[in-house]
């Protein structure tokens, strides 16, 4: 495994002193997973996917990219071109949404972060059936890009608030390649709370739903920490809809795209947001895929965001 402390991760080009970096702990599969959630605020598993089918996954998504000019030869290196056809193939953004959402709804992808091994860890976690939004949040971050930190709430909280997230790396994320980071202990901040609990982003548009913060501030007003860790195909961590969370940027040396999809889970008998849910999920604002920044063309994204 790649050492946290042999990596210079950043945030917007700031490096991250390593004094304020930890390493994520893996779960333990012989306990209650909904106890360590409660007490961590993430679960990290290693090996819940078939690490074929999730190679079988990423080659499908790269062929798309590919198809739309954004993938250099050889297809399975995962670099960026630098370059896109996606918007003169397709021109309009319901198109561009429409393109998104068949690479998202891919049959390999599918198999893997909607199968029956996570369910069966869902099952483990919730200690009932599961059910799960139809809409995904797949993300191909190139280098020099960054997930903003947020929290997940007031994106998604018009059904159960048993929801929670499963970040699956479709490939391996190296801790440099724009890993996902979670902030220690910060499912339990109440300033966070008090701020966004019952915020709905596309009901109260006066009020952004990203944190005003920046994550250094954050984890200092809070003496907390980054925690990560780099993934192997297969891994994946799930958190709930208060964990502070975003992505490093993604400072592969070699150009590496890193590909990700996000997947929400809940008890099958609780409401679901209908946003996210049936054949054509509506999302944020009606817009479906192309509500997602991952729906624009590669050279179109920008940078650090
Ligand atoms: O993959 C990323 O960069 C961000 C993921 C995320 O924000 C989420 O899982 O909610």
């Amino acid at each position: 495994m790649n050492n946290i402390l042999n990596n210079e991760l950043s945030i917007k080009n700031k490096l991250i002193p390593k004094s304020i970096l930890g390493e994520m702990c893996e779960a333990d599969l012989t306990k209650s997973l909904s106890d360590q959630l409660v007490e961590d605020g993430y679960l990290l598993l290693r090996s819940v996917y078939d690490p074929l089918q999730v190679n079988v996954a990423r080659q499908e998504i790269l062929e798309r990219l590919a198809e739309v000019g954004e993938v250099k030869e050889p297809i399975s290196a995962a670099i960026f071109s630098g370059t896109s056809n996606r918007r003169s193939l397709h021109p309009t953004a319901d198109d561009l949404g429409k393109f998104w959402k068949s690479v998202s709804e891919g049959s390999a992808l599918r198999a893997v972060i909607n199968g029956p091994k996570i369910i069966n860890i869902m099952e483990q976690l919730f200690g009932s059936p599961t059910a799960h939004f139809s809409f995904a949040w797949l993300r191909a971050m190139q280098a020099g890009r960054a997930s903003p930190m947020h929290i997940d709430h007031p994106y998604m909280n018009r059904g159960t608030d048993q929801l929670v997230t499963c970040w699956s790396p479709i490939g391996p994320v190296n801790i440099d390649e724009g890993s996902l980071y979670i902030l220690e202990g910060s499912h339990n901040w109440r300033e966070i709370r008090n701020q966004f609990e019952g915020h709905d982003v596309d009901k109260d548009k006066s009020k952004p739903g990203h944190i005003q913060e920046t994550p250094l501030q954050l984890v200092q007003q809070n003496n907390s920490r980054f925690l990560t860790t780099s993934f192997n195909p297969g891994d994946c961590l799930i958190f709930g809809m208060f964990t502070v969370h975003g992505s490093f940027d993604n400072n592969s040396q070699n150009g590496r795209i890193r590909l990700s999809c996000d997947t929400r889970f809940q008890p099958a008998t609780e409401p679901m947001d209908s946003r996210f849910s049936g054949l054509n999920p509506s999302a944020h604002e009606g817009l479906g895929y192309s509500c997602l920044s991952a729906a624009l063309p590669m050279n179109e994204t920008n940078s650090l965001r």
